[in-house]
């Protein structure tokens, strides 16, 4: 009998003790209890209200049901005041906190909503299964499964998607929105701290939606500004080789050897199936089903945040992508040996 009191006892404490681990655990890098922007502060506040108000009723209520236990009942209690108790205690006192909070509610939606009001600059960002498009219409830059943007600027985001419904939730930086099929949407980005935040899509979308991470990274303007400017330019072309570039010669320098390298890879991925599926600017790869790769290199994750982007991981998601993240929309590649080699040394080069 005694354990099992105390096992009762230490259940709830092992509760609470977990969900304050997890919340230790998500304020490293995906917290809406850590707002970072205007928006988040006005959600935040929003519910912290609502903890509280909440809070306070239920400190109420349990209070007054011990209190009844407790206390014996002196004397019975006369009608009207009962009445009296049961409709301030049991109505009009739980309405008009309802409204105060629904009134909040309503405020908070304005304040966070872009509407059709249309601000200084526009990102394009469009979701796929499982991956984000990030196209930057004034500047002719696409980009992927990253956000840029410069701090102290409220940028407009127009949502769209080719495939199902998905949702943008960067939780530092504000509330989740929506991206329907054939409907567009928008959401504010808006920081005044440089850095990553991290996201994630917030609508189930397929088997790999846990896998369907975003980042946004926030920039000084001026670093911004040449950030833009190094995704606008094309792919940086491999010098042609000077003989066969199939065959590397032994008597060139390491460097001209590692630029035959790159030029062979270039091949390789000119002449196979990659090229239905991605884009490479200034090159005959025009493919928009998958991820424009212009400025792969420069990306710190690979597969919408699966890996990170290192040699290792381009090799392994290149080689078995299905492996890495089962029913993605990339199929695998039989190239191996040099020609694979050559491919991720290629792959690489585009910074
Ligand atoms: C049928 C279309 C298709 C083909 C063919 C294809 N890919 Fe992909 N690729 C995709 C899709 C879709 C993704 C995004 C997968 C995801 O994150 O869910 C992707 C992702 C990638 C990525 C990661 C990009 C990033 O920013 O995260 C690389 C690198 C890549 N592919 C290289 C290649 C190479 C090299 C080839 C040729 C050997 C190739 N792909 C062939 C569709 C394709
Ligand atoms: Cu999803």
């Amino acid at each position: 009998m005694k354990t099992l009191t105390r096992t009762a006892l230490l259940l709830p404490i092992l509760g609470v003790a977990l969900a304050l681990g997890g919340c230790a655990r998500a304020t490293e890098r995906q917290s809406a209890l850590n707002p970072m922007s205007p928006d988040a502060e006005t959600i935040d506040m929003h519910w912290q209200t609502m903890l509280w108000v909440g809070a306070a009723v239920w400190a109420i209520v349990v209070g007054m049901t011990i209190a009844t236990l407790i206390r014996r009942r002196r004397r019975e209690a006369e009608g009207r005041r009962v009445v009296l108790f049961v409709a301030l205690a049991g109505a009009v006192i739980p309405a008009a906190i309802l409204v105060g909070i629904m009134a909040q509610s309503v405020w908070v939606l304005q304040k966070t909503d872009p509407g059709q009001e249309v601000a200084g600059s526009t990102i394009t960002v469009t979701g796929h299964q499982y991956w984000w498009e990030v196209e930057y219409p004034e500047h002719g830059v696409i980009t992927a499964n990253e956000i840029h943007i410069p701090t102290g600027e409220r940028v407009r985001l127009e949502l769209g998607s080719t495939d199902v419904v998905h949702s943008v939730w960067v939780p530092e930086l504000g509330g989740k929105m929506d991206m329907t099929p054939g409907r567009s949407t928008s959401m504010w980005l808006e920081t005044d701290e440089p850095g990553t935040y991290w996201g994630q899509c917030a609508e189930y979308c397929g088997t790999q939606h846990a896998l369907m991470r975003l980042v946004v990274v926030a920039h000084e303007p001026q670093e911004f500004e040449s950030w833009l400017q190094a995704q606008g330019e094309p792919a940086v072309e491999p010098p042609a080789p000077g003989d066969d570039p199939d065959t590397i010669d032994a008597e060139d320098t390491p460097d001209q050897q590692d630029e035959d390298v790159v030029a062979q890879g270039r091949e390789v991925f000119m002449s196979s199936s990659c090229v239905y599926c991605h884009t490479i600017a200034g090159t005959e790869a025009q493919g928009r089903a998958g991820p424009d790769l212009t400025h792969l290199a420069s990306r710190e994750t690979l597969a919408a945040g699966t890996l990170p982007n290192n040699p290792g991981n381009l090799a392994a998601w290149v080689v078995d992508p299905q492996a890495i993240k089962p029913g993605n929309e990339m199929p695998g590649t039989d190239l191996g040996g040099e020609e694979l080699q050559a491919l991720l040394a290629y792959l690489e080069s585009l910074e």
